[in-house]
């Protein structure tokens, strides 16, 4: 069975961009995968460092996973600081790394913001943690919003690197997989990971402005739909949410230059299970004023059932305490099998 992984930061309320770009995948992945999910808490230090309510925010993550119908006992789910190998490979990955890869990565340049002397170390070397999360299980496959896209090809480029620079190391172990580099095949003992993008929504959109990613960390709270919005609060802001004046297009060559149009016809796509050509053979040709409350009905009808489990699970934080436990437990085994191996082709002494 391919391995999937892929892990959300505890960071903040949970919106619509994180469900549709990745949580609702990691529900459908389940069925043909193996699965792993992380509540990655490690990487919530990184823009950060002092969080209050980190282990309400570690728990209302989990809370999301479960209620959108991740089967913890079936797959695992926990977080990231109960398994210190993702550090440990990190910290490999951090030498495989070349200063000039990181450099180009866009999401540190705009998380750093202007004053980039003052951003953490651990933010300039978030997308090397990010492939030790991935690869210390030697996941194949990683569920993922098309913002994180860059990271994903550092990922493979690390991977790349390892299997290389260690290729005559590798190869005595017979630990190795047979991968193929273009047309070469290369005896590796790091996958090549493939990022899961796919879908009518991989990147949700500000409501506000369609240019602008939905973000949790936009300052207006009608850019995005969060995960606990209840009806109203989801109803008010599709209705104020930014369109243009005219009616919607009956193909998707019309959305073009239209991104506010565009990003409302994705994200009924995605919550409808259709793609983006089918709803405009529907709503084509007609208002908005037509076409938000069919959203809005879909919306609620989606979200409203998750949000009221999130609410349940979050009255007993013992229960989603034990669930991390054990899928940490799991996890550990897991990670620790092939750290006991990239310690053997390194050549440290255990
Ligand atoms: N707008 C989005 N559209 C589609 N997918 C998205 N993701 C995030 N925003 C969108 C995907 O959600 C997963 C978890 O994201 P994260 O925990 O790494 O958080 P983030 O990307 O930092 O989330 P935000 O909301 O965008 O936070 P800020 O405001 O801090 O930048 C990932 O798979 C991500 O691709």
């Amino acid at each position: 069975k391919p391995l999937v992984f892929s892990g959300v930061q505890p960071t903040g309320n949970l919106h619509l961009g994180n469900y549709l770009g990745a949580i609702r995948k990691f529900v459908a992945l389940q069925e043909n995968n193996d699965c792993i999910y992380c509540v990655v808490d490690l990487h919530a230090l990184t823009a950060q460092l002092v969080h209050e309510d980190m282990a309400t925010q570690i728990r209302s993550i989990t809370a999301a996973f479960l209620a959108a119908g991740i089967d913890p006992k079936k797959h695992i789910v926990f977080n990231q600081s109960q398994v210190p190998q993702h550090a440990e490979l990190a910290w490999i990955f951090n030498c495989v790394a070349r200063i000039g890869w990181m450099n180009r990565m866009t999401q540190f340049k705009d998380k750093a913001g202007k004053d980039r002397e003052q951003a953490s170390l651990g933010l300039y070397a978030y997308p090397s943690l990010m492939a030790a999360d991935i690869l210390v299980y030697r996941a194949t496959h990683v569920p993922v919003g098309e913002d994180q896209k860059q990271h994903l090809e550092l990922a493979r480029d690390i991977a790349m690197k390892f299997n290389l620079d260690f290729h005559d190391k590798i190869k005595p172990t017979g630990l190795g997989i047979d991968i193929k580099v273009g047309e070469e095949p290369v005896h590796a003992y790091f996958p090549m990971v493939e990022p899961l993008i796919d879908g009518p929504a991989p990147r949700v959109m500000s409501l506000k402005d369609g240019t602008k990613k939905m973000s949790k960390s936009d300052p207006s709270d009608l850019s995005r739909i969060n995960l606990m919005d209840d009806q109203d609060a989801i109803s008010k802001k599709i209705r104020k949410a930014k369109t243009d004046p005219d009616a919607l297009p009956s193909e998707t060559e019309g959305l073009k230059g239209r991104p506010e149009a565009d990003n409302l016809v994705g994200i009924f796509a995605a919550l409808a299970d259709k793609s983006k050509a089918d709803v405009l053979s529907e709503f084509g040709g007609q208002q908005f004023s037509v076409f938000k409350p069919a959203l809005i009905d879909l919306a609620v009808a989606a979200l409203g059932p998750i949000n009221a489990e999130m609410r349940r699970l979050m009255e007993d934080p013992g229960h989603i305490d034990a669930v991390l436990r054990d899928g940490g437990e799991r996890a550990r085994t897991r990670a620790e099998k092939n750290m006991n191996e990239v310690r053997d082709i390194i050549g440290f002494v255990r």
